[in-house]
């Protein structure tokens, strides 16, 4: 740009020295002029020649400090449109990841909830449960009855609750039978064949803890029942009247919908 300034001063000094010149020219040539009429003189028309150089020139420079200006405001735009692209990628980048945190939070939470769901439903059912008076033992549920009734109407009571008498399979079951320190029905009776004890499922005795001299049978009692009598000891059936009144357990699994 001070190249082409530089250049424009140089002509219009050359175009002084031209208008000097021209001036002396046109002393000669009006002298000619007047010797051969109006016409267009060599230094008029250098001088128009000269002056269109300028114009041109200015012209030019004009048009050159424009298309500066005009570069000058687009990069600043680009730079500015280049730095707002970054800035946009840097905050969804920013965004993308708080997503990905929060979706990871949510899931653990939703996790968490309904693991904590399932606990609160499962005490729930508890709850139901020990209101209802069953207790649970070892993944099973059992019901002590607070009254004495024989062991028909006991057996009964355990149906009519979605259950039935105690069936004892392990020694655990026996002991906690046998820590309640009551005279207790069990599911256990020789009532369809005298002698072949029988549980209430159907299934024959295995592995029995008849007290000492018992079942004994006797026939004029007609003995076809078991209760606990001997608590307290690992040893404790007896053979008894059905007829008699006794507390009674009974025994189910537990399930999420407890009658
Ligand atoms: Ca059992
Ligand atoms: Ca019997
Ligand atoms: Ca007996």
């Amino acid at each position: 740009m001070d190249q082409l300034y530089a250049n424009v001063e140089e002509l219009s000094a050359d175009c002084s020295e031209w208008k000097g010149n021209i001036q002396i020219s046109e002393t000669i040539d009006t002298n000619q002029d007047k010797r051969t009429g109006p016409q267009l003189s060599d230094g008029a028309f250098a001088k128009i020649l000269c002056l269109l150089c300028v114009f041109l020139l200015i012209g030019l420079l004009t048009l050159a400090v424009f298309f500066a200006r005009a570069s000058a405001q687009w990069e600043a735009g680009r730079l500015a449109l280049g730095d707002s692209f970054t800035n946009v990628t840097a905050e969804l980048g920013h965004l993308q990841t708080r997503y990905n945190n929060l979706t990871g939070d949510r899931e653990q939470l939703q996790v968490q909830f309904d693991k904590i769901l399932v606990e609160k439903n499962d005490l729930q059912t508890q709850f139901q449960v020990f209101q209802q008076g069953w207790v649970n033992v070892k993944g099973s549920l059992y019901y002590i009855s607070p009254t004495k009734r024989s062991w028909h109407e006991s057996r009964a009571d355990c149906l009519w609750r979605g259950a039935d008498l105690l069936i004892i399979n392990s020694r655990e079951e026996q002991d906690f039978a046998g820590g309640l320190q009551e005279r207790i029905w069990i599911g256990l009776t020789d009532a369809d064949t005298e002698g072949e004890w029988k549980w209430v499922d159907g299934t024959p005795l295995t592995e029995s803890y008849w007290a000492a001299g018992e079942p004994n049978g006797d026939p004029l009692r007609k003995e076809d029942c078991v209760e606990f009598k001997k608590y307290g000891l690992k040893f404790s059936w007896n053979d008894e009247s059905c007829d008699l009144q006794n507390q009674w357990i009974c025994e189910k699994k537990p399930s999420p919908c407890v009658g």
